[in-house]
């Protein structure tokens, strides 16, 4: 859109006056933020309208995206940054002696979301509309997000996050879209006298789904879709006997995210926020299409809905339930409509996370559901049974072990699956998914995750995005690809000189954002080592530790290294104990290391508390290293590594996850790997002769190391370090850390040599961020598009770099 800087600061004084009362001299961060927010809006709301009919006018084929979690990050910056005009609104701030930074970072982070799942459902929303595709979500809207994370005395703690404390500028009630959500009670199934089946429902809990909407802003296109986040409330004619107990129980199915990642809490409030944003969508998806359609033979012609991880698998059932029950649709055709309309992504291959629910929790809060689950359940055996075998079938129908298996129930009744990178796809096939895979083979496929350079570069990567501009133009802001362009300048002494003044630059600002936020000061000449993401064992945050204190016992022998400085962002899940103990001995070490005046000059390590997508934007530009150290075949992608290697961080990895892309995409020489691979790894699992305690006896460095946790050096645990000891050699290490320490230290040390060449450096880091465009979500969005979801979208040239699993 256009607009002048004068007219901003015009119709920004004006919204300020009307909103507040007074003029913008006398507001608060905070107010001038929602003041900002608020003519944002506006600015949004003609094309969020037009694009929404334009949409119904050419009957265009809508993606809705169904997750239960989405982590948008702050919406203000982006949201001008897409409509054209963040320079104007900058430009006119500061003629008003305002500071634009200071405004934007009044905005709290929307708490919708736990991690990588959750960010990456939102980049798809960004890219989906960057890409001119008809794409919604469909959500929750928490109440409360994920827990605030504080230390003290180094242990984590957990506060509530009140992200809407001060209201959420972005969201639009629509409460005469409102549906309502059925629980418990009983159906009865009555044949007609037109002869379809009645099905009568008695006793249920009835919910009222009110739906919020949130604009989610196309980059320079005008175009603008729609997030749509339910909250549950009373039915409106609740009546006099609706007692406050029952108020109570309703609120809190949208009053709280749960923590869990990669994780499976397994709660009955949990499967009940599960069906109840799958219900809503489903239910005013179609109410929408009927508005305009007579039957609902081309619906699958106009919808694809997208099960984003298992969560919301009871899509399936869902529309099952509404094509039969409302819409007297048959079994056949109903399930041929469902299967056209819904494809799955799976998001990790933990076994934990596979969601499983109790049949007598499933049926009796679900009743009808649980019905067509059986029936889909009943089928598939039928069909199946006799070429494949009662066992094969057994191990992967819908209901089995009194539970109902929602991974396996959305793979049955979906025509895609997918996993998230190559790897991940493939163990897809060859573990979780196997028998599924044997059966239906062509409806597996890969999709590798994506990024959106949008919110990396642009805003969060400011100077870097500048120095890209001058040097190879703007054109990779539209399309990432261009950034290829920087090959060009691999031998150009300046540029790379100009690479490394970014970088240090960023470094500079993160030393001042980690002074600010912790009051620790760091050494902005460190090299600065990152490892951002979940606390999970799987992750592996433990053999960054043990390198830590590796280099701890080098540096008192008396051994020089550059100075490193070790940053950490990391959320464990409040149960999750042992991730927990995890976190206290860090920042033991951190303490140690930092009262140790002959250590401090080698070594620095941070914990920052409450990372997040806000916070992710700090770090990521200031990256030199970012740690990719899961254990093979664990991570299903990640996408914290597609980041940091978009903002020239060379990647010390393992090969896994999207790992093994950024490999192919640098080249060997652009990143460093180390440790067992997944083959590795599964044929030490098939031989059962994994001996952890053989790699401490014969590494001394490894042997010192783990010593060190529980001989009382590292002042301030207690019976942490003992349980970490024994979780790796008495538990024979899980997550193969032990396995892979003397790599991992090889890879470090070649690094710090590395380092030693500032130029070769800069090469390097130029390679990542040049080949960092393929992740690009808008990319990675086109792919559903064509291949999954059968919409069309038009815009810039895909590399196709995709490799199909
Ligand atoms: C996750 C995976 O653990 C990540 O590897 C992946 O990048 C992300 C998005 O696909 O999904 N699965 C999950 O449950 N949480 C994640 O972050």
């Amino acid at each position: 859109m256009a607009l002048t800087k004068e007219q901003f600061i015009t119709e920004f004084k004006d919204m300020a006056l009307k909103l507040y009362a007074a003029p913008i001299e006398d507001l608060s961060s905070q107010q001038l933020y929602q003041a900002l927010a608020l003519l944002t809006r506006s600015y949004i709301a003609q094309p969020w309208a037009d694009t929404k009919e334009r949409y119904d006018e050419e009957e265009t084929k809508q993606v809705f995206y169904f997750s239960i979690e989405f982590l948008p990050g702050r919406l203000l910056q982006s949201n001008l940054l897409n409509l054209g005009i963040l320079d104007e609104v900058e430009a006119g701030l500061e003629e008003l002696d305002l500071h634009p930074q200071k405004i934007f970072a009044a905005e709290a982070d929307p708490g919708l979301g736990n991690g990588g799942l959750g960010r990456l459902a939102s980049a798809f929303m960004d890219a989906m509309a960057s890409v001119g595709m008809a794409g919604n979500g469909n959500g929750i809207r928490y109440q409360y997000g994920l827990f605030k994370q504080a230390f003290v005395n180094g242990y984590q703690v957990e506060l509530p996050d009140d992200w809407m404390r001060n209201g959420f500028p972005w969201e639009t009630r629509k409460e005469n879209r409102a549906v309502t959500v059925k629980f418990g009670g009983w159906v009865e199934l009555r044949p007609s006298r037109s002869g379809h089946l009645r099905v009568i429902y008695h006793n249920t809990d009835d919910v009222l789904a009110v739906p919020y909407d949130v604009a989610m802003v196309g980059y320079h296109n005008g175009v603008v879709n729609n997030l749509r986040l339910w909250s549950a409330e009373a039915p409106i004619n609740a009546g006099p006997h609706f007692t406050l107990e029952q108020r109570e129980r309703i609120n809190q199915i949208t009053q709280i995210l749960y923590p869990d990642d990669s994780d499976n809490a397994g709660k009955e409030l949990r499967l009940r926020q599960e069906y109840f944003f799958t219900s809503a969508g489903i239910q005013s998806i179609v109410r929408h299409y009927r508005r305009t359609h007579n039957s609902m033979a081309g619906f699958a012609d106009r919808v694809a809905i997208h099960i984003n991880d298992t969560h919301p698998a009871m899509a399936i059932p869902e529309l099952m339930r509404v094509l039969m029950d409302d819409e007297h649709v048959g079994w056949d055709e109903a399930w041929r409509i469902t299967l056209k309309v819904m494809s799955y992504t799976n998001h990790t291959l933990l076994s934990e996370a596979l969601e499983v629910w109790p049949i007598d929790m499933f049926s009796g809060l679900l009743p009808r559901i649980y019905q067509i689950v059986q029936e889909i359940d009943r089928r598939f055996r039928l069909a199946f049974v006799p070429q494949f075998g009662q066992a094969m079938i057994d191990r992967i129908a819908p209901l089995g072990n009194g539970q109902v298996r929602m991974a396996y129930l959305a793979t049955i009744g979906s025509h895609a699956v997918n996993g998230v990178a190559p790897l991940h796809s493939e163990l897809l096939k060859k573990d979780v998914l196997h028998d599924l895979f044997q059966i239906f083979p062509e409806r597996f496929n890969n999709k590798t995750n994506g990024i959106t350079p949008r919110r990396w570069i642009q805003i969060g990567d400011r100077p870097l995005a500048h120095l890209l501009d001058k040097k190879i133009g703007t054109a990779w802001r539209q399309n990432p690809l261009a950034l290829r362009k920087l090959h060009d300048y691999i031998d150009d002494t300046r540029f790379l000189a100009d690479l490394n003044a970014t970088k240090a630059e960023n470094k500079r600002e993160l030393a001042k954002y980690i002074d600010q936020t912790v009051h620790v000061k760091v050494d902005p000449d460190a090299i600065f080592d990152v490892q951002i993401k979940r606390l999970h064992a799987y992750k592996r945050q433990l053999l960054h530790l043990l390198g830590i204190l590796d280099a701890y016992l080098a540096i008192k022998r008396g051994e020089k290294r550059p100075k490193r400085l070790h940053i950490f962002g990391a959320k464990a899940a409040p149960s999750y104990v042992y991730a927990k103990e995890i976190i206290k001995v860090m920042n033991a070490v951190a303490d140690m290391v930092d009262s140790d005046p002959e250590v401090s000059p080698y070594l620095q390590v941070v914990f920052l508390p409450n990372y997040g997508v806000s916070m992710a934007e700090k770090i990521i530009p200031a990256a030199d290293i970012s740690e990719q150290i899961s254990t093979a075949g664990k991570e299903a992608s990640g996408t914290s590594n597609m980041k940091l290697m978009s903002a020239g961080a060379l990647t010390l990895a393992t090969l896994d996850g999207a790992n093994i892309e950024i490999k192919n995409a640098v080249g060997d020489d652009n990143i460093e790997i180390f440790g067992l691979t997944e083959k590795e790894i599964a044929g030490y699992y098939q031989r059962g002769d994994y001996r952890s305690r053989d790699f401490y006896e014969k590494d001394p460095r490894l042997h010192a190391v783990l010593d060190m946790l529980v001989n009382g050096k590292i002042p301030g645990i207690e019976t942490e370090g003992r349980d970490i000891y024994n979780a790796l050699l008495m538990y024979n290490d899980e997550y193969f850390v032990l396995a892979d320490f003397e790599s991992y230290l090889a890879a470090n040390a070649r690094l710090d040599k590395l380092y030693q060449q500032p130029e070769l450096w800069a090469k390097k880091a130029l390679v990542n961020i040049a080949e960092s465009g393929r992740f690009s979500a808008d990319f990675t969005v086109q792919r559903y598009g064509r291949e999954i979801w059968h919409v069309i979208p038009q815009t810039p040239e895909d590399d196709g770099s995709d490799t199909e699993a």
